[in-house]
């Protein structure tokens, strides 16, 4: 008996975007808030409340349906970007989707850290990690996949100590096929292999997860390339080979629980990483007030190492972008194991009958 487990079943509202100007609700700034890969964000205030909010300008195709559609989807969460309208229709001559969140004014996590004067503890860091951890596991609760958890996608709310930190941009984020969502064969006979690739998508955001947990630590990130180029041959192979250290200098002070948990994030072995759920149970993250509150030095490296920054943001960028590319590649050849395993179960239930 096969068992139908469809959760994707229950009805979802499904975003509809407002056919009417925007203009008769938001007056729009010229002032740039920041410059995405796939469209600009711009300052607008909602007329009716007074409220400063951001605005996305994204061109109209299915792939920015689809950013909105799964932005939409996932917002309601404390550690994600609020969503509050969306508009479609001509935007500066081209056919648009108007996008509006709500507006982050505390800016991006490291540049808030490197603004702090009175230095910044493990403890800190620990806390941070745990509400980008929050906002992972709804994500992955609902098979939804970020793809893109860097530095420049984690904004404040405020520049106060009340501020949140929140994850934004989803113009990579895809939905995984939960694998109780499609069983179109009796669970008795699947391979492993045929349940397996989902499990597999996630982990790309834990790999994000252990470099953002390493910098917030030292202030320079696992794997860097040495000499100009963005990303070096040799930087790659670092990556693929998990070649990376605990430097003395920055690192003697850390406490162990957060170099176990990163080795247990930057495994090279998908299958070997951690999975949100279990980031969330690592004691370095479910007693995050306990720990240590031990002065990290990354603070100090990051002022110092202003002008490698950008580097180091474009080196993380990039390293993502190889990795959804290979993770086409993983899909394609998954599938022809997919394909033979079901040969071979077709054999083995002839030889049953
Ligand atoms: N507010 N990646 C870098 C920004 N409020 N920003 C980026 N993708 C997005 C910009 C380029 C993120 O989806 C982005 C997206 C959305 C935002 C966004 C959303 C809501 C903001 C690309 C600010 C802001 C506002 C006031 C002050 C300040 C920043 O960026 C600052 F603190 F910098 F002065």
């Amino acid at each position: 008996m096969a068992l139908f487990i469809q959760p994707g079943l229950t009805a979802q509202k499904s975003l509809q975007p407002k056919k009417y100007p925007i203009t008769n609700d938001y007056i729009i700034n010229q002032r740039v808030l920041g410059l995405g890969v796939n469209g600009k964000v711009l300052e607008c205030v909602h007329r009716a409340s007074g409220e400063k909010r951001a605005l996305k300008v994204l061109k109209d195709n299915p792939k920015s349906r689809r950013e909105v559609d799964l932005h939409w989807r996932t917002c309601s969460h404390l550690n994600i970007v609020n969503l509050k309208d969306v508009y479609e229709g001509v935007f500066l001559g081209h056919k648009s989707l108007l996008v509006v969140m709500e507006c982050m004014e505390g800016g991006e996590l490291f540049d808030r850290i490197q603004r702090k004067r009175h230095g910044f503890t493990e403890r800190e860091a620990a806390e941070i990690m745990r509400s980008i951890c929050l906002a992972i596991n709804h994500l992955h609760n609902m098979n939804i996949v970020h793809r893109d958890i860097k530095p420049e996608n984690l904004l404040y709310t405020n520049d106060t100590d009340a501020g949140i930190l929140k994850l934004t941009d989803f113009g990579f984020a895809k939905e995984v096929k939960g694998t109780l969502q499609t069983p179109c064969y009796t669970p008795y006979y699947v391979a492993p292999e045929v349940l397996g690739p989902e499990t597999y998508d996630l982990s790309c955001d834990l790999w994000s997860i252990g470099v953002i947990t390493y910098i917030l630590l030292c202030g320079y990130p696992p794997f860097y390339s040495t000499g100009g180029a963005p990303i070096s041959p040799g930087m790659k192979k670092r990556i693929r080979q998990g070649q990376y250290t605990f430097p003395d200098a920055e690192w003697a002070n850390v406490s162990s629980e957060a170099k176990d948990l990163i080795k247990q994030l930057l495994k090279t072995d998908p299958a070997q990483r951690l999975k949100i759920g279990e980031v969330l149970q690592h004691p370095w993250i479910a007693s995050y007030q306990k720990v240590p509150q031990t002065p990290l030095v990354s603070v100090s490296v990051l002022q110092d190492e202003k002008e490698v920054w950008h580097d180091v943001q474009e080196e993380m960028s990039h390293a993502l972008a190889t990795m959804r590319v290979d993770d086409k590649v993983t899909k394609i050849k998954t599938m022809s194991d997919a394909k033979n395993s079901l040969l071979e179960k077709r054999r083995a239930k002839k030889k049953e009958k």
